[in-house]
């Protein structure tokens, strides 16, 4: 190229940025000669002397931002991000059949619903032994990219097969959430995973899951958690706030003693986790707590607000629900209260 600025004209310039106090470093590029270097270097001691500070970095955010076509900011505390459950394979029959006959228009309409009835974020999950999984994945992501009232909200891709993930990291716009990874295959499946979403600027649903296999007591939900978050943010370098642990809601009142603490040990693990690491967040698939009651909407809806009350008093922020169906802990019937406090806080 032709460069023409003389050293005294570049150093003048830098000067203006030195006593705005915007700068760190200062160097040249292409044209920059060590005439040049020389006239910086003597701008730069020049304003040392004049005791003109060096820029100060900013604090690091301690915000979680995902994005879709929008931003949407999580503060470390005093947020509730409700991601919506229904475009999932594997969670609605409906959602199924409209994928399985390729009546992609109406699945769109289901992702578009769920934002209108409150989702902040969209759970998209192809997960089924007669879909291939990826094509579907790609296939829809890329659907509902192109439609403005959908893909404003940050996506999360939710699989248990990392080609999956993958396929859709390749081309989701903005800024998604993984769902997710866990210890289930050890340190290296993890950190490898880990490191390929970080790459993609992706946040993550970490799984209480390891070798020994999925966590149920409060303990063994806290433990697997901990060991996560120091792998992720020691080894593989992710910010703690992009981290959003899921301690496994399970089904409780099942008929089987062994079950009755999983969702009051849930609760306890969410407040150990927020007050241990308070810059990670804590998410749960909330409509797995009432498997035993299906085709009893009331009782589990019930039990979905009983129970989020009291997990969101300890910290909990995002759950993936139905956002249609969504009761609030006052509309909870009286005449239910106390038989699902003992089910779902016992
Ligand atoms: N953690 C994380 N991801 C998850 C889960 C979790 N993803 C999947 C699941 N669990 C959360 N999603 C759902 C979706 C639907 C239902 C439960 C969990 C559900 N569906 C009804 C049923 O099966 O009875 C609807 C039936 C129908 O309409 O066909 O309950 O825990 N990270």
């Amino acid at each position: 190229g032709r460069y023409s600025q003389t050293p005294e004209e570049m150093a003048a310039i830098i000067g203006d940025f030195l006593e705005a106090g915007i700068v760190n470093i200062v160097g040249g590029c292409c044209g920059t000669t060590d005439a040049h270097i020389a006239a910086i270097a003597r701008r730069v001691e020049e304003a040392g002397r004049a005791g003109i500070p060096v820029r100060q970095p900013q604090p690091l955010p301690t915000t979680l931002t995902l994005a879709g076509l929008e931003p949407l900011h999580i503060p470390a505390t005093g947020a509730f991000t409700p991601v919506g459950e229904r475009c999932n394979v594997a969670g609605s029959r409906k959602f199924l059949r409209l994928i399985k006959e390729g009546a992609y228009d109406e699945a769109l309409a289901i992702a578009r619903k769920q934002i209108e009835d409150g989702a902040r974020v969209i759970d998209i999950n192809m997960d089924d032994g007669l879909l291939d999984a990826e094509h579907e994945m790609r296939h829809f992501v890329n659907l509902i990219s192109a439609d403005p009232d959908v893909c404003r909200v940050p996506f999360m891709i939710d699989s248990s097969k990392w080609a999956v993930v993958r396929a859709a990291l390749k081309c989701v716009q903005g800024k998604c959430v993984v769902n997710s990874i866990s210890l289930k295959e050890g340190e290296e499946a993890f950190l490898d995973h880990a490191r390929e979403l970080r790459r993609y600027g992706a946040a993550v649903v970490v799984m209480a899951f390891d070798e020994e296999g999925q966590a149920t007591t409060c303990e063994r939900r806290v433990t697997i958690c901990r060991r996560a978050y120091r792998l992720l943010t020691e080894v593989a370098g992710l910010p703690p706030q992009d981290i959003i642990f899921d301690p496994n809601v399970l089904a409780v009142c099942t008929g089987m003693a062994e079950h009755d603490g999983y969702a009051a040990d849930f609760i306890r693990a969410v407040s150990i986790l927020r007050s241990e690491m308070p810059l990670a967040h804590v998410s749960g698939g909330v409509s797995n707590l009432s498997f035993a009651f299906r085709g009893h909407n009331l009782i589990r809806e019930a039990m979905h607000a009983v129970f989020l009350h009291h997990a969101r008093a300890v910290g909990m922020d995002f759950a993936i629900v139905n956002a249609a169906t969504l009761m609030r802990y006052d509309e909870v019937p009286e005449v239910l209260r106390p038989a699902i406090d003992d089910g779902v806080a016992a």
